[in-house]
């Protein structure tokens, strides 16, 4: 008997900063994920490009996207705490606007969570390699040096901080009020989670890495801004009032006696959604 009466909604979070090139791809392959899907929420963070107006376009015949534009570019975490508060479902995961991940794989990635072995689930491009395109080796150092870094304080044996595909039961991310500044959710993110009682897997995910002249916009001055806000968010952060308060809320949610949803047997795309 599934612990709770209705299967999991799904809420799919984009954050868009100048996508005119991909954005309206990555919106038709989340619709295409079909009955799983309760809403796509897409924050436009100040683009200068034709993204908000394409993103317009398709909201207003397709009522699952929801669409809200910050008024200047504010990065990836500004968008995503505010996608945070209009998301309804009870599984939220994000979905960069730049096409490097694969919406396809979205249900694998949810799967733990669905089948109530999982509060959080990490696509790991570094776990196990599915499709990977060979790129950079400096950015992949910085990745591995940063989750490394990561694990030493959080005592987790993650491989991948800085991936996008991550997904959590809502109870778990809702109450995060995000303080970090530009990419810094992904480290804020994970340092807190790991705070909580989470019990959080990681899944294989492909990557199609782009390239500079394709439009990657990471540079190194993220990185080093990552490597600060992994000292603050695991050091700090967790003692101020805030931090306690988020830590205690996602524990509550935690301990709510619909922790699963649906049987281990029973596999995604037999959950309906709404
Ligand atoms: N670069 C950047 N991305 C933003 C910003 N605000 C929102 N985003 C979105 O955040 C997501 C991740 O940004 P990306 O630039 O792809 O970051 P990344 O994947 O870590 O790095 P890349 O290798 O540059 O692709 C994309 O969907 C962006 O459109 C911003 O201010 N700067
Ligand atoms: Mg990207």
């Amino acid at each position: 008997m599934p612990m709770n009466a209705h299967a999991p909604t799904l809420s799919v979070l984009v954050p868009a900063f100048n996508e005119e090139r991909t954005i309206v791809q990555v919106l038709r392959r989340l619709l295409a994920l079909g009955p799983l899907l309760k809403e796509i929420v897409v924050v436009d963070d100040g683009s200068e490009d034709r993204t908000p107006e394409l993103v317009r376009e398709m909201a207003a015949c397709e009522p699952l996207i929801q669409f809200h534009r910050l008024s200047e570019n504010s990065g990836k975490t500004a968008a995503i705490r505010c996608a945070l508060e209009m998301a309804t479902g009870d599984i939220i995961i994000v979905q960069d606007a730049d096409l490097e991940y694969d919406p396809a794989e979205i249900p694998d990635v949810i799967a733990p969570i669905v089948a109530g072995h999982a509060d959080v689930v990490y696509g790991s491009r570094f776990l196990v390699r599915r499709t990977t395109r060979v790129l950079y080796f400096y950015h992949y150092l910085a990745n591995v040096s940063l989750t490394f870094l990561s694990n030493l304080l959080t005592n987790r044996n993650m491989t991948d901080i800085e991936t996008c595909y991550k997904a959590f039961r809502a109870g778990v991310i809702k109450p995060l009020r995000l303080t970090s500044s530009g990419f810094g959710m992904e480290i804020e993110i994970t340092a807190l989670v790991t705070k909580t009682e989470a019990r959080t897997y990681e899944v294989p995910i492909s990557y199609y890495g782009r390239s500079y002249e394709e439009g990657k916009k990471i540079g190194m001055w993220d990185g080093v801004m990552a490597g600060l806000y992994i000292f603050y968010y695991n050091l700090v952060a967790p003692h101020l009032p805030a931090g306690r308060r988020y830590i205690a809320d996602a524990n509550g949610s935690l301990a709510e006696p619909d922790r699963g949803y649906v049987p281990a047997s029973v596999t995604t795309s037999s959950v309906r959604s709404r």
